[in-house]
């Protein structure tokens, strides 16, 4: 199978500078091996890169460098679309998790009907009405649903949303008091930790891939790092504890994996200026590895 590494390296969506250099460190843990060595024909198509605007304040917002996160995205989303154009799966690299924005713009293109699996520690379905830092990582969700500022909602075009029916989320530990509306309005699917706790994650799986595949033409994984427990993922700026443990992020993956309907993935929010010896990046490269089935015999 053919493969195409999209690196985004970008912070300016983050409170935090640094997840800029995550396609960099991930890199570095041998993504393009790792992948190379289980059969997949990979293409590094380098990395989209965000400039730092003097200015981070757009008039009429409290968005956090808008501007700029909207042309990345923009750029992304043609990318993504052109690299499934060419018969090839988009794997890409952040970056934070504003990035999904533009991911999940591109792969509507060739997926109307997109399922999408979201693991994080927090819920990402902020709008610029109900954000409590005006940082656009923690609005990807309700941006790909039609929630929110004009000048995020309208890229890739307006008439390709998600449905929210399919799209559930996994490792949810932090999540907003707006944020919990909106999830409660719009019905959407919540695993969180106590439910991974109470039902086990083969039971979870079962459910949200039930969910995410139900009348879709595909699945799109989005992975915030920070989903994992800071123990294995260190090096993210939004750290929660009680996150997924090794084996209960790399089941969900694995089990994603046994139903080959996955059609794009991301992998994102990994900063390794503030991690331990590269752990994050190359934690996020062995889930890559059991999400392409790296563990298949
Ligand atoms: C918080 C944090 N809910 C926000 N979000 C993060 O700023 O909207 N998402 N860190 O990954
Ligand atoms: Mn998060
Ligand atoms: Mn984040
Ligand atoms: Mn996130």
């Amino acid at each position: 199978e053919r493969l195409s590494i999209i690196g985004v390296a970008i912070d300016l969506g983050a409170g935090t500078p640094g997840v800029s250099l995550g396609p960099a460190a991930i890199r570095y843990a041998g993504v393009t091996d790792r992948l190379e060595s289980i059969g997949y024909e990979v293409k590094d198509e380098g990395d989209i890169v965000a400039i730092k605007p003097e200015n981070p304040k757009t008039e009429g917002t409290n968005l956090k460098n808008l501007d700029e996160v909207v042309r990345v995205n923009t750029e992304l989303c043609d990318k993504v679309s052109k690299t499934m154009e060419e018969g090839r799966f988009p794997l890409v690299l952040g970056g934070d998790h504003s990035i999904a924005i533009g991911t999940i713009s591109g792969v509507l293109r060739h997926k109307k009907n997109l399922g999408v699996i979201w693991f994080d520690a927090h819920g990402d379905i902020n709008t610029d009405e109900t954000s409590p830092s005006g940082n656009i990582h923690g609005m990807p969700v309700a941006v790909s649903l039609g929630l929110g500022h004009e000048k995020l909602t309208s890229i890739g075009g307006i008439e390709n949303k998600l449905d929210a029916k399919n799209i559930v989320f996994i490792g949810s530990r932090d999540l907003d008091a707006g944020e919990r509306k909106v999830l409660k309005e719009f019905g959407i699917t919540v695993f969180t930790m106590h439910e991974i706790d109470r039902l086990g994650m083969p039971e979870v799986i079962d459910r949200a891939i039930k969910i995410a595949s139900e009348g879709t033409d595909g699945i799109h994984v989005s992975f915030d790092l920070d989903g994992m427990d800071p123990i294995y993922a260190p090096g993210t700026g939004t750290r929660v504890p009680g996150g997924l443990t090794y084996r209960e992020s790399h089941l969900a993956l694995e089990m994603i994996a046994l139903t080959e309907k996955v059609v794009s993935a991301e992998f994102v929010e990994v900063n390794p200026i503030i991690d331990n010896m590269n752990q994050t990046a190359k934690s996020a490269v062995a889930l890559i590895g059991s999400l392409m089935g790296e563990w298949l015999i």
